[in-house]
């Protein structure tokens, strides 16, 4: 079954989101296998964010996320990956389709609330700089 990591970001924490966008991928039929809370520091956030170390907004990126507390999870079932970035929607909230947790709770294009895997392999990859094996807990 395919999995995904997402991280509820510290402004959406901060604006005591966490359980409502838990809630709304959990509503996605996808099963939460995994949870907890943590403050990244900047070496698990540069491993985290490494494709875009290139990018201009990489530094500001950094600051935003090590910031403060973030809730990171696992989410499985089919097509988990797609299914959970179709809820987030579009990676600027200005541009995220209606119902989507970015339109509803993003504040801008950093601050958008919540990160999901991009791909099976990004998942798999992600979800091991947050959680062990014998973290993650299928429910059956
Ligand atoms: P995604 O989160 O929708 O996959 P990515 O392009 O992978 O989007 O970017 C990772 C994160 O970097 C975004 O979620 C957002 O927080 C931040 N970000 C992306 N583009 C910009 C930008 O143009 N300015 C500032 N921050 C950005
Ligand atoms: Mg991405």
């Amino acid at each position: 079954m395919e999995k995904t990591l997402v991280l509820v970001k510290p402004d959406a924490v901060a604006r005591r989101l966490s359980g409502e966008i838990i809630g709304r991928l959990e509503k996605t039929g996808m099963t939460l296998v995994a949870l907890r809370m943590l403050q990244m520091d900047r070496g698990l956030a540069e491993r985290h964010y490494s494709p875009h170390r290139e990018r201009p907004f990489f530094d500001g990126l950094i600051n935003y996320i090590t910031s403060g507390p973030i809730v990171a999870a696992v989410f499985e079932g089919n097509d988990a990956v797609n299914t959970i970035r179709s809820a987030m929607g579009s990676t600027d909230p200005a541009k995220a389709s209606e119902g989507t947790i970015r339109k509803d709770y993003g504040i801008d294009i950093e601050r958008n609330a919540v990160h999901g895997s991009d791909s099976a392999q990004t998942a798999e990859q992600e979800i091991k700089l947050y959680f062990s094996d014998a973290e993650l807990l299928p429910c059956t």
